[in-house]
């Protein structure tokens, strides 16, 4: 910043702008050849100066009297708003809802009436336990809040990326979020489970086993928000015009395939870029890839509901694939980022109570239980029962209602009439209800006793647990068992652990054993207590493994190029060419980050710089190296790590020109796999983006097994 001498005091001019001129009518200031508005005081009157507080001399006290000042350290003491109790850590995308196929049978929601239309629509992905500022790959469930502006008002289906729950009554959810945030007396861990609280918690709590082992699976550590599931969790209901009611569960289905990260590379991306969720988002709609899913509902009677296995109001059940196929009924597309984070992202309020014509709840306890949780909250982050005339949170269809005034009133009934009903007649009396249009409950007739009770159907906690775990690929059974291992590894009180086993013995002996093992317990405990035992009837099901569901080509994911000075150009040029027309993105990555001078005399700019761009940014990776550079190349250590992890994490590595000396020095040169490439001509390049389809050269963990990957 410049500083000039003006009569004896200081005058600072900021960034650059040497000449400031007021424009016509006082509105622009001329500034470095373009025209900017004035700034002003919220008040809208014109500053003169922002660089220097009002003083009495140049040395002077600081006088009151500076109500621009005041204005601005006011403003900034107030920035901040409550954090969210749970999913503080969110990131947001505008979009739109495009209904594919009619729904009108089922339910007169309006938004499922009329194929081809489109909705606005507002998505916010979250971590659950971590604070704001936390980061991105903790280990745990992730939010998948969908706001659809409707014309018959908003609709919010708040779900997650795992379609059950830990817990099966509302009433047990402060006691379940106190356990796995950091623990109140010495505030750490901070967005980690991996801790006694929690698991004492989860140990004396069965009916969380479920979502357990879903928690304990690649699910809880997604490589993008773009390749992972959402559910509405609950069953809901629909009603169409004749008043007739289908259960319904919601289905979000990533259009890429689900693809998740292995748990070292989440511990190393964490430190390497704590925003990698956020940046993924951001980069791929900033550059046209805009994420897609489908929404796919389940559709169900009473009939089925009574015959199935599991109670359909247990938020920890799911309904297999298998038993009540998915019907796809539209389509998710994420084309534009907010304007501003805090206006849009941090202020969004999404509320589980907002739902439309046609859609209904169901008396799932948690569900709600939460009906009032989400209302409230508002209230107590958003400062005003007006945080509806956000422009985020307002409906995009006409709305009137007769509430009136508050914090921040925006817009208040017109005229006198503020009450209904009022013989003020016409438009003068204001809006009227309508029992044609306006949302009818679905009279469903309940009877029963009064009493605090879990209903004997929501008694069994095991079974479906144990179907997650066999339903799920070798290499994803090892990944839950490393992941339980390393989450009891934290836990200092042996005998929580101990009563953790003693759930897994009922879900599968094997996965107890190997735990045991790798905890070293000195002893097997006995399986837990069970209100029921766990079936063994229930099948395989193929929807619930990440590995069954992954994605049929690179598309959409990223290739990172370790390049030296002297780089083949046609290598370079190959690769790059065979990659974008896989529609993936490709990082150039250099010694340096100004680039580097290739084979041919071309200047190949990088994106980054090795020793900020370690290999577990990128999905698959590969290695272009001419003799000197390979050489450097080898004794450079972020080079060795680039290397050395990627093959750990057992992705695809493409490698050209004199890369074995850094595959010696990494300690992989005898162990060079089909997951290995070498690209000598042009047809190399192609196979090998072809091989980078498959998420990772899997037989490769063999090598890297029991708590290493
Ligand atoms: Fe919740 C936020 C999802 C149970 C109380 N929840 C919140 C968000 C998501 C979920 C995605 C973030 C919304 C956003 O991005 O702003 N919550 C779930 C799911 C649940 C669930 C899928 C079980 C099926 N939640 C649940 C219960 C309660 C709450 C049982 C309370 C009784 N949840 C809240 C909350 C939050 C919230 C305190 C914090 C911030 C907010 O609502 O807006 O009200």
């Amino acid at each position: 910043m410049a500083k000039t001498k003006n009569n004896g005091d200081y005058t600072s001019v900021a960034y650059g702008q040497e000449k400031i001129l007021r424009g016509e009518g006082g509105e622009t200031h001329q500034v470095a050849g373009g025209d900017v508005p004035v700034l002003t005081t919220q008040q809208g009157i014109p500053v003169a100066d922002d660089q220097n507080s009002l003083k009495i001399g140049a040395r002077g006290p600081t006088i009151l009297e500076d109500f621009h000042f005041r204005e601005k350290i006011f403003h900034f003491d107030h920035e901040r708003i409550p954090e969210r109790v749970v999913h503080a850590r969110g990131y947001g995308a505008h979009g739109f809802f495009e209904t594919t196929a009619s729904l009108a049978d089922v339910t007169k929601a309006d938004i499922f009436q009329r194929v081809g239309e489109k909705t606005p629509v507002f998505v916010r992905f979250s971590t659950v336990a971590g604070a704001k500022g936390s980061v991105d790959l903790a280990r745990d469930v992730r939010g998948f809040a969908v706001k659809l502006y409707t014309k018959e008002g908003n609709w919010d289906i708040v779900g997650n990326n795992i379609p059950v729950f830990f817990i099966q009554d509302a009433i047990k959810f402060p006691d379940f979020v106190h356990s796995v945030k950091e623990a109140p007396d010495r505030a750490f861990p901070q967005a980690a489970s991996a801790h006694d609280n929690f698991w004492d918690f989860i140990s004396l709590s069965p009916e969380s086993m479920h979502m357990v082992m879903w928690v304990m699976s690649d699910r809880a550590i997604p490589r993008s928000f773009r390749f992972m599931e959402g559910f509405g969790v609950h069953t809901f209901r629909f009603v169409n015009a004749e008043g007739k009611s289908t259960f319904v569960k919601f289905h979000w289905k990533p259009k890429l395939g689900l693809q998740s990260v292995v748990w070292n590379e989440a511990v190393k991306i964490n430190g390497a870029d704590a925003d990698f969720h956020r940046r993924d988002l951001w980069d791929a709609i900033e550059s046209g890839n805009f994420p897609e899913w489908e929404l796919g509902v389940q559709l169900f009677d009473d009939a089925f509901a009574d015959k199935f296995a599991f109670d359909v109001l247990d938020a920890t059940k799911i309904i297999p694939e298998e038993e009540v196929p998915i019907r796809v009924v539209g389509r998710l597309v994420l084309d534009r980022m907010p304007d501003n984070f805090f206006a849009e992202t941090e202020q969004v309020a999404f509320c589980t109570q907002n739902i439309v014509p046609g859609v209904d709840f169901t008396n799932d306890p948690l569900l709600q239980g939460r009906n009032f949780s989400y209302l409230d909250t508002q209230l107590k982050r958003l400062g005003s029962p007006n945080f509806t005339f956000l422009p985020i949170n307002a409906p995009k269809c006409p709305f009137a209602t007769f509430q009136q005034d508050g914090h921040m009133t925006m817009r208040n009934p017109r005229g006198r009439a503020n009450y209904e009903p009022n013989s003020w007649g016409g438009e003068k009396g204001g809006p009227r209800e309508s029992p044609e249009k306006g949302f009818k409950t679905f009279p469903e007739e309940v009877a029963g006793e009064m009493r605090r009770l879990r209903a004997e159907s929501f008694a069994d906690h095991y079974s479906q647990a144990r179907q997650f775990y066999i339903s799920q690929t070798e290499i994803e059974k090892q990944h839950i068992a490393d992941a339980i291992t390393f989450e009891l590894s934290k836990v200092e009180t042996p005998a929580i652990r101990s009563r953790v086993v003693s759930h897994l013995l009922n879900i599968d002996g094997e996965l107890a054993k190997k735990v045991a093992t790798a905890i070293r317990l000195k002893e097997m405990p006995k399986p837990a207590d069970a209100a029921r035992p766990t079936r063994t009837d229930l099948k395989e099901s193929l929807a619930l493994s990440i590995v069954k569901n992954g994605p049929k080509r690179f598309e959409g994911r990223k290739l990172g190029i370790l390049v030296t000075d002297g780089v083949d150009a046609n290598a370079l040029a190959d690769l790059k060419k065979n990659f974008v027309a896989e529609k993936a993105l490709v990082e150039i990555i250099a010694p340096e980050v100004g680039g580097v001078s290739a084979s041919d005399g071309t200047w190949i700019e990088a994106k980054q710089r090795l020793d900020g761009a370690p290999s577990v940014l990128y999905d698959a990776v590969a290695i272009l190296a001419s003799p000197d550079g390979g050489t450097q190349l080898a004794h450079h250590p972020s080079a060795r790590d680039f290397v050395a992890d990627a093959f750990a994490h057992q992705k695809f590595i493409g490698w050209h020109g004199n890369v074995a000396p850094l595959f010696t020095k990494a300690g992989i040169a005898d162990e060079l796999d089909g997951g290995v490439v070498q690209l000598k001509g042009p047809d190399d390049a192609r196979v090998f983006a072809e091989r980078c389809a498959g998420l990772r050269f899997w037989p490769r963990a063999e090598k890297f097994k029991a708590g290493s990957s």
